[in-house]
């Protein structure tokens, strides 16, 4: 738990900035932990319901007070269904945000779109040859049409599967559709979760975890899936570039604009903004020496993947980032945005601008995004930063950037690899290569700042455990150092050998939240060049300091997909045993993989190396015993 007298973050500009926001008078997200402790400990249980108007209800785990709500639900069926709404919850933001590039791309369709076009046709027709749509004699545009319509029926009820299960390796595809979890449709699942959970419905908690699982499949090989694949059409297959990270990246003599949030749709129109000669002149005019765009938590990522532009912070840095004084304006579209931020930087000459129809927040201006005048509004958005300047008084920017190499998409990653996986898989079999963790997910106060991340990450490199990350974690990791080809020196001799080879960090930048598809398409491309299920391979999943409901989600679908993925804070299960015991061991039995926890992260790297280890002695690999 933080402590007020230690420092917040592992990292340089985190305790420099916090102290100077409370020299601001800011309240941080670390104030306010703070001030909400104790927590509820039935909630932190998740022996707390209040599905239906008879409760709230609670079930006491000393078996003491009531052990069942009003209408008679009990500990499981109350932890199941919590779990399962935080499911839904987190396949719906994903997934939404995967809608609205389809909407984005029927519009470029119908040439109502702006300043949106295909940047990529090749993906574009890989895409509509995925879906089945004919390409014979079309147009880019019509088969962009044709496209858009197939992807939204797939948020439908019309198919039996969900198109891109496709991808998965044949042998999990029959798992799936041996324990009846195969997604259907997108909405379709993440409707029948909240149905199954309202009062009186499913009272199964094994039923209830098992359409949780396949609501989360239905964004992992679904509305995830699409938000990257259509993402990669419309802005372009990211590829590796060499940027800067941590608040040092914000420049005391130019116009710093901040983007924050999950879609690419809105920053992207930014960053072009950013670059017209009109608005650097009038930038050069007020005095500043040029518009400096940089990026916060996923919407940075996305930038950074395909632009190289430059990252601030992550989630628990948005408000430290305004205590800097230094922004002119933060452009925010939706997902991990702190209702506070508006308030902190009213300390500061900063303008707060919400852009989305769907997220609306205390203290900020409201310019709603659409296609249609998309290009017009950032362009207009870009001129009142630049008049902004005028307005700024003391500056506070205590560190220097830090380099780091991000932009790893499948493409370019097998690319690197000389076309095809095997060079990876023959570097596995060897036992150069370990094996391989994602590690994804946000920043939690209840864990010191990035130190979850951090500490796991360079334990596992150590070990010769390749690691790719997306997300928050992805910004710890660059910050610490570990995203440059000098890194491998950090890296075990196996893993040094093979990245040096390369020339690519031991650590390498997968994208955006997300983006966590990209690493089951890059799994399955190893598990079909090898012959085998997902669960076999030596690879596993982390999110060491996860905070939010569609992080859990991640975690499902990774677990469903048969890849077994430790979480740092434990989710709000420990009311009930029997989902415990379901979670952390009986899913071996049906998909293959399991959930673990563990709040330190030496621990969980410990368990990560033994289940890797474990893994390779399975595919009759050499193998290594840990602990
Ligand atoms: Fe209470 Fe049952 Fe209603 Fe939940 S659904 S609030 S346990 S009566
Ligand atoms: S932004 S979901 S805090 S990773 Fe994707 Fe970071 Fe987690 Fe949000």
């Amino acid at each position: 738990m933080f402590d007020p007298n230690e420092p917040i973050s592992v990292t340089k500009d985190g305790p420099l900035l916090h102290a100077k926001a409370r020299r601001d008078g800011v309240e941080t997200v670390f104030e306010r932990h703070q001030a909400q402790q104790p927590q509820c400990g039935f909630c932190d249980m998740g022996l707390s319901c209040r599905i239906c108007i008879m409760g709230p209800c609670r079930v006491d785990p000393f078996g003491e007070g009531p052990q069942q709500g009003v209408c008679g639900a009990d500990a499981d069926i109350i932890v199941a269904r919590n779990l399962c709404r935080m499911i839904a919850a987190g396949a719906a933001s994903h997934s939404d945000h995967g809608r609205d590039l389809v909407e984005v791309l029927a519009s470029v369709a119908a040439g109502t779109a702006g300043g949106y076009k295909i940047r990529n046709e090749e993906k574009l027709r890989q895409l509509a040859g995925e879906y089945g749509v004919a390409l014979e004699g079309r147009s880019p545009g019509e088969i962009a049409g044709a496209l858009a319509d197939a992807m939204m029926e797939d948020y439908g009820m019309r198919r039996k599967a969900i198109t891109l299960v496709k991808r998965a390796p044949e042998k999990r595809r029959a798992c799936w559709d041996a324990v009846g979890i195969t997604p259907r449709g997108i909405d379709r699942e993440t409707s029948e979760t909240l149905h199954r959970t309202h009062m009186g419905v499913d009272n199964g908690w094994q039923s209830l975890l098992l359409q949780g699982l396949r609501n989360a499949l239905s964004d992992g090989w679904g509305g995830s899936m699409i938000a990257t694949e259509v993402s990669d059409i419309l802005f372009g297959v990211p590829a590796p570039h060499t940027t800067a990270v941590n608040a040092g990246v914000l420049k005391a003599d130019q116009v710093n604009i901040v983007v924050h949030g999950h879609n690419p749709v809105v920053s992207e129109m930014v960053s072009a903004a950013c670059q017209d000669p009109a608005l650097l002149a009038a930038a050069e005019a007020q005095g500043a020496q040029g518009i400096n765009l940089v990026g916060v938590c996923c919407t940075g990522n996305e930038l950074l993947m395909r632009r190289g532009i430059a990252m601030a912070g992550n989630h628990l840095m948005t408000e430290l980032i305004l205590s800097t004084g230094a922004v002119e304006m933060m452009i925010v579209d939706y997902q991990c945005i702190m209702p506070a931020i508006g308030q902190a930087a009213a300390s500061y000459h900063t303008e707060m601008i919400s852009t989305s129809d769907k997220a609306r927040f205390p203290g900020m201006d409201h310019h709603e995004f659409h296609p249609q005048n998309a290009a017009e509004l950032a362009a207009g958005l870009v001129q009142r930063a630049v008049d902004n300047f005028a307005n700024r008084t003391e500056t506070y920017i205590p560190v220097t950037p830090q380099a780091a190499m991000g932009g790893f998409s499948v493409e370019t990653l097998i690319g690197a690899l000389g076309g095809t996986p095997d060079p990876l898989i023959e570097a596995i079999k060897a036992g150069q290569i370990r094996g391989a963790v994602g590690i994804v997910g946000c920043n939690n106060p209840k864990i010191r700042h990035d130190y979850g991340h951090v500490t796991l990450t360079r334990r596992l490199i150590e070990n010769d455990i390749l690691v790719v990350d997306t997300g928050c974690v992805s910004v710890a990791n660059a910050k610490a150092g570990y995203k440059l080809p000098e890194a491998i020196e950090m890296a075990g001799p196996g893993l040094k050998a093979v990245c040096g080879s390369l020339g690519i960090p031991p650590v390498l930048h997968l994208g955006s939240c997300v983006d966590n598809v990209r690493i089951l398409v890059l799994l399955s491309a190893l598990a079909d060049s090898l012959g085998v299920d997902l669960s076999d391979l030596p690879v596993a999943g982390s999110a060491p300091e996860w905070y939010s409901e569609k992080a859990v989600t991640i975690g499902a679908y990774f677990v469903a997909s048969g890849v077994t993925t430790h979480l740092g804070p434990m989710p709000p299960i420990a009311g009930s045993m029997q989902v415990v015991g379901l979670l952390t061991e009986g899913l071996n039995d049906v998909v293959g993989a399991s959930f673990a926890v563990e709040p330190d992260p030496q621990k969980a790297a410990v368990f990560l190396q033994a289940h890797i280890e474990g893994k390779r002695q399975a595919l009759g690999l050499d193998h290594r015993t840990i602990g």
